[in-house]
């Protein structure tokens, strides 16, 4: 290592080292290595740099003491929402949200089956899903810990997660677009949970001739109504505004002053079609023509107030504001913006709105109190071609700053700056937003997309760390393929300069956005009460206690009433005919943390996952014949292996309990194989 370095660098880390190496003299035996000998020896083996030993003392956790923030990150491709401890960047969980996940029992057999089952789309039972931008639940405008919302860009839904378990309630299909982006983006008191579409199609997802595109294709901008009391997206208060077919890009929520008030951008207003084999230029290039595209200025509260007046229509039951209503109504302005616009962010104080272009070199700063003033005044400077009224780009504006080649996405620090991840250029940018200057870049490696920052997206961010979610991390990391993880990088931005400290690859997805959390405002159960349906929230009607355990069977219908707890289930055998269809309620008896037991089925794709206390129920049809041992998942105890049992299929027309069923010539005592609890043909109540 650079010994040069170790002697003449003067700086933080130099105090931090001396501090540390003051604090681990040794208390050992006589004859070892004194604490800072081997702590610089350590620094020499393992060929780290003053820098990397200050970032590891600025990060490191040990185990046993929780990280002071959490990072709910979004899993792209991978359909879920991965939770990370921050400054210490360890993955704490993957939650399942739009993809089966067997761990937690998520969509094989159990109550998470229903949640997946209404993202299905027709008969596209959907097993994946792009998410792109996690939204934490806010009440006056500052995150709650509650709840926390997520898009799916590529079929156009939203899921709910609740964070007192950190388990997926809801999934809503938006009936209108094929496809989101612009979500999921909560207003400062979670009224409204926004979904704005990304490639223009016919409202209502009917067909329509791409010759027809400016006719007939459209966009959309979904506010779904948040019931906080139920924990659920209500669909039947929910309604959209209908919107040029640009196609709509990110989104965010006015705050504080601009409360009221929604801002999504676009590229694409020139409409390109793509049509390359027809030799016609591909949407890329087409999309990319004008120097301006259109951000779009909604008021989201007369809208509100216009669909409870009746002045909507209703398309596949969703209550529609029609754009020429929009136009006319003064809900729906448009200002130009440049180029390609990508991100648009709302600052703390909802005064000003930035927008990156990802073909511009300048953030651009929009000024709330200006374009009020304008649409106040009804100060158009035209109409676009779908009678929607534009404001003057310079009238809006507040300023541009340069900061460099691709700029997309911003966010805030509790100082009045702004942190603007450049794509090509693959840099951090500082700036004030307050004065439009530019302070310091730093790189990040690499191709940064989104950034995120502590508390980053409330009315209070606090201004300690930023995270820069990079796409690409060539030279980063290990080796593990052609397919590379995406680098999160975190960069500690509380003294003058940005520090980066410390590289977590992101082996699950592309994730687009995050949000980071104080930890200490998430409420998280530890257990469940017995016999509680996670999905409904109430304690199960088969919600079954110790003693109560019983198989019921009436025709071909057994209903199995089950326990679990260390080391068993009750019961432990189930005896059906082949062609049964076994109704599964089982509960876990547990009320000890962190006691989960599994419970899996060979070859019927089952995996429950029973936390303390959880109910599940699942429906299975017992098809083949066969002997099939279930048994617990999870280490659970001493005796986890012995946590197992049979269900036993016998051949069609087989009585119970009979020999013959195994082909065997001996005769077989009379009487039933269930086990003792079982009531006979007592009929499903
Ligand atoms: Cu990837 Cu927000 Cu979908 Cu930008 S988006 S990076
Ligand atoms: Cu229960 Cu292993």
């Amino acid at each position: 290592m650079n010994k040069q370095h170790l002697l003449t660098g003067v700086s933080l880390a130099t105090a931090v080292i001396a501090v540390a190496f003051a604090c681990a003299k040794p208390k050992g035996p006589a004859g070892q290595l004194g604490a800072s000998a081997s702590v610089k020896e350590l620094m020499d083996k393992r060929k780290l740099t003053e820098a990397d030993v200050e970032a590891a003392l600025r990060t490191y956790t040990p185990g046993g003491r929780a990280d002071e923030y959490m990072i709910l990150a979004s899993g792209g491709q991978a359909g879920q929402i991965l939770a990370i401890g921050a400054p210490s960047m360890r993955l704490l969980k993957v939650i399942g949200v739009f993809t089966p996940e067997p761990w937690q029992g998520y969509g094989y057999g159990g109550g998470g089956n229903e949640i997946l089952a209404q993202g299905h789309q027709g008969d596209q039972k959907l097993g994946w899903a792009d998410v792109h931008h996690p939204n934490l639940s806010e009440t006056k405008g500052d995150y709650d810990g509650q709840f926390i919302f997520v898009n799916d860009k590529a079929n156009a839904r939203v899921a709910v997660v609740d964070l007192s378990d950190f388990a997926t309630k809801q999934i809503v299909v938006n009936p209108l677009v094929s496809s989101d982006h612009g979500g999921a983006f909560v207003t400062p008191n979670t009224e409204y949970v926004i979904e704005t579409s990304q490639y223009p199609a016919p409202l209502g997802r009917d067909y329509a001739p791409i010759e027809q595109y400016k006719e007939k294709y459209r966009g959309l901008a979904m506010f779904w109504k948040f019931d906080r009391a139920k924990g659920r997206i209500d669909q039947a208060a929910s309604w959209a505004i209908e919107l040029p077919p640009y196609t709509q890009d990110l989104a965010d929520a006015g705050k504080l002053d601009s409360d009221g008030f929604a801002f999504l951008n676009s590229f694409n207003t020139e409409m390109a079609i793509g049509g390359t084999l027809e030799g016609k230029p591909p949407i890329e290039s087409g999309a990319s023509q004008n120097d301006m595209d259109y951000l779009h200025v909604i008021d989201w509260r007369k809208a509100e107030k216009l669909v409870a007046d009746g002045k909507s229509t209703t398309i596949k039951g969703v209550k529609v504001i029609s754009l020429e209503t929009a136009a006319n109504e003064g809900i729906l302005h448009l200002i130009g913006e440049p180029k390609s616009p990508h991100g648009c962010d709302v600052t703390p104080d909802g005064k000003e709105i930035i927008v990156g272009g990802k073909l511009d070199t300048h953030a651009t700063s929009y000024s709330f109190e200006k374009i009020k003033k304008l649409i106040d005044g009804k100060q158009y400077s035209g109409k676009d071609a779908y009678g929607v009224p534009t404001l003057d780009f310079q009238q809006s504006i507040k300023g541009q700053v340069e900061i460099g080649l691709g700029p997309l996405h911003t966010v805030f620090d509790n100082k009045g700056n702004a942190y603007t991840s450049v794509f090509i250029e693959s840099a951090v940018a500082k700036w004030n937003y307050k004065d439009m200057k530019l302070l310091e870049k730093i790189p990040v490696h690499y191709n940064i997309g989104h950034i995120l920052s502590a508390e980053g997206d409330t009315v209070s961010p606090d201004g300690n760390y930023v995270v820069a979610m990079n796409k690409m991390s060539i030279d980063r990391f290990s080796p593990v393929g052609p397919l590379y993880p995406q680098d999160f990088q975190l960069i500690d931005i509380e003294g003058p300069k940005m520090r980066l400290l410390v590289d977590m690859p992101i082996g699950i997805g592309e994730p687009h956005y995050s949000q980071m959390i104080k930890m200490d405002k998430l409420k998280t159960r530890k257990v469940y009460p017995v016999g509680e349906n996670i999905y409904t929230g109430q304690k199960d009607p088969s919600a079954t206690l110790a003693g109560q355990e019983k198989i019921v069977r009436s025709g071909t219908t057994v209903d199995v009433y089950m326990t679990a707890i260390r080391s068993h289930f009750t019961p432990d055998r189930i005896d059906v005919e082949e062609g049964d269809t076994i109704n599964l309620h089982v509960t876990s008896l547990e009320q000890s943390e962190d006691q989960t037991h599994g419970l899996s089925f060979n070859l019927h794709n089952i995996d429950l996952s029973l936390e303390p206390g959880k109910h599940e129920n699942v429906t299975f049809v017992a098809s083949k014949a066969g002997v099939y041992p279930f048994y617990c998942t999870e280490f659970c105890s001493a005796l986890h292996l012995e946590m197992a049992g049979y269900l036993l299929v016998r051949p069609k027309g087989t009585p119970p309990g009979s020999a013959a069923a195994a082909g065997s010539a001996s005769a077989a005592p009379s009487g039933s194989a269930a086990p003792p609890a079982a009531s006979g043909a007592a009929p499903k109540k």
